[in-house]
């Protein structure tokens, strides 16, 4: 597998495959700790999948808040880019606001370059109250913003006391980190300062209260979570920050317990709420049936009430009952199959657990843009270098509040409890890989096209970016972002959507019929007219 590895990178400079190595690592259990890189500048010329960090903090963590409306305040294209088409979805609660379909920008122009775009800004705001009159506004900065110097801090600070509505500002210009993590940091911070626990109530609006932190609600993943939470008696006070608004995540502060979806985007906010309130946090995953089941089951342990944990089981009894039999349909389809799984910051490591479901087994693995701890378990989070890239995002210092800090459980309970479930704890991707499988940070295409190569997948998952070159390799690709606009896919419902449109993939037809389209005939003909156009 080394051999393979320089083999693969014959085409880079010694300085970059140098690099690149650091990146890449091939799992071998016989030792006991393996180290990669991870969250540190992509080399300029690489085609990688990141994004920025303006994606980061308007994109995934604030555009979900749907009271809210989200300016973006830059030329149009970041507008129309970040505009939630990536499938959040967000349901009107009744008498509830609904922004989510808008798209709303300053759409900055030569001249607001060059003479600044603040006046701009400001009235906009203005016609954002006076026209959709939202429960928050939110201004997340583009690049050029932080290049001129616009203060969006005084506009929205100015604007706030004009229209006593909150208006906060995220200085997340795209260049602030090396990818979204940088902007999920912003935007959370901002959150924690200005939302949570900014409202009277003391008390947990029900029983067995609890947030659900780092659930975007992409193909409506949460709403089938809820469910089946719900159905079992948990109360949800808020979702960070899928289907979620200003107005719910103020009560944050209430919950017993926090769960952790994505660990990445989300899990220095569970500790500041562990910190200022009591709180504690559970990592959980509700991708795969096996998954979920031990989340539910996780979450029961916790509260630790003979009737939940009744509950649990009953619901956990019929729902396998109902789900089982369908999945044995589609893994005769999908047995013995072989996955690449690279997604952004979690999904690289939950998707996994599904494709075992399926008899899938994924030989090569990454994330775009997670960091170390994600890989290698949260132990590693004291060893990890600081560079100019992480100062640069400012850190907040939370404190005890005095007055609503309570220990939800006894000192003694918490220890005994952190044997038996992931409180406060995250083991990483790398634990669950099998000897011999790769693990690729910040995966890129020629990369991608490379390993195709050598180890020809069955399927590859990924996102948009490099899912139709892959694709047009005759090798069935699914997004993991988006998921090609199907889902939901988590949860018991989810799995069984996730297995049809899986074994859809390997069975369609067209794998038969499709030749590339240019073997037959040129791709553009057309002929070039005089006159009016
Ligand atoms: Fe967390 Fe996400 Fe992800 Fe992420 Fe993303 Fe996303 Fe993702 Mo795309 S917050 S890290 S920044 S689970 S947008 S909802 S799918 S890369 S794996
Ligand atoms: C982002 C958003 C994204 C992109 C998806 C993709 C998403 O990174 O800004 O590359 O397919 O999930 O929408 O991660």
């Amino acid at each position: 597998r080394e051999q393979d590895l320089d083999a693969l990178m014959y085409e880079y400079p010694a300085k970059v495959k140098r690099n690149r190595k650091k990146h890449i690592l091939v799992r071998d259990t016989s030792q006991q700790k393996q180290e990669i890189e991870a969250n540190t500048r992509t080399i300029p010329g690489i085609i990688t999948n990141r994004g920025c960090a303006f994606a980061g903090c308007k994109g995934v963590v604030l555009g979900p808040l749907k009271d809210m409306v989200h300016i973006v305040h830059g030329p149009v294209g970041c507008g129309y880019y970040s505009w939630l088409t990536r499938r959040n979805k967000a349901r009107t609660d009744e008498g509830g606001k609904n922004f989510i379909e808008y798209c709303v920008t300053t759409d900055m122009q030569e001249s607001d370059i060059v003479f600044g775009g603040e006046k701009k800004l400001a009235q906009l705001i203005d016609e954002v109250v006076e026209t959709l009159k939202p429960n928050a506004i939110s201004v997340s900065a583009t690049c050029p913003v932080g290049l001129i110097g616009d203060d969006i801090n005084a506009v929205s600070k100015a604007a706030q006391q004009k229209h006593h509505i909150p208006v906060l500002s995220f200085s997340c210009e795209g260049y602030r980190g090396v990818s979204q993590s940088a902007g999920h940091h912003i935007a959370n911070n901002g959150l924690m300062e200005h939302v949570i626990g900014d409202s009277d109530s003391e008390e947990a609006p029900g029983k067995y209260a609890i947030n659900m932190l780092g659930e975007y609600n992409i193909g409506g993943d949460s709403w089938e979570i809820e469910r089946i939470l719900e159905e079992i008696g948990y109360t949800l006070v808020s979702v960070m920050t899928g289907n979620s608004s200003y107005e719910e995540l103020r009560e944050a502060h209430t919950a017993e317990l926090n769960l952790v979806q994505c660990h990445r985007s989300i899990n220095y906010i569970a500790e500041m709420l562990e910190k200022k309130y009591g709180t504690p946090w559970l990592k959980v995953n509700f991708i795969g049936i096996e998954s979920t089941v031990e989340s539910l089951r996780d979450m029961a342990l916790y509260f630790d009430d003979p009737a939940l944990t009744q509950k649990t089981e009953e619901v956990i009894a019929r729902e396998l009952a109902r789900v089982e039999p369908v999945m044995e349909q589609y893994k005769k389809i999908c047995n013995d199959k072989t996955a690449f799984c690279f997604v952004g910051g979690s999904r690289g490591h939950h998707y996994q657990k599904l494709f075992k479901e399926l008899g899938i087994e994924t030989i090569l693995a990454g994330y775009e843009f997670a960091h170390r701890d994600d890989y290698e378990g949260r132990e590693v989070i004291p060893d990890i270098k600081m560079d100019a890239d992480n100062r640069n995002i400012p850190e907040i210092k939370v404190e005890k509040d005095e007055r609503r800090f309570r220990l939800k459980i006894p000192p003694e309970r918490m220890e005994e409890l952190k044997d038996k479930i992931p409180l406060s704890n995250y083991p990483g991707m790398i634990p669950d890989m099998k000897d011999g499988h790769i693990v690729v940070d910040d995966l890129n295409h020629f990369e991608t096209e490379e390993f195709i190569r050598i180890l020809k997948p069955d399927i590859f998952a990924s996102g948009i970016k490099d899912k139709y070159v892959v694709q047009k390799m005759g090798i069935p690709s699914k997004q993991l972002h988006s998921y090609d606009y199907s889902g939901p896919y988590a949860g018991f419902n989810g799995a069984i959507r996730f297995a049809k449109d899986v074994a859809d993939g390997f069975t369609t037809p067209t794998w038969n019929f499709i030749n590339p389209p240019w073997q037959n005939e040129p791709l553009l003909s057309g002929t070039v007219e005089e006159g009016e156009h």
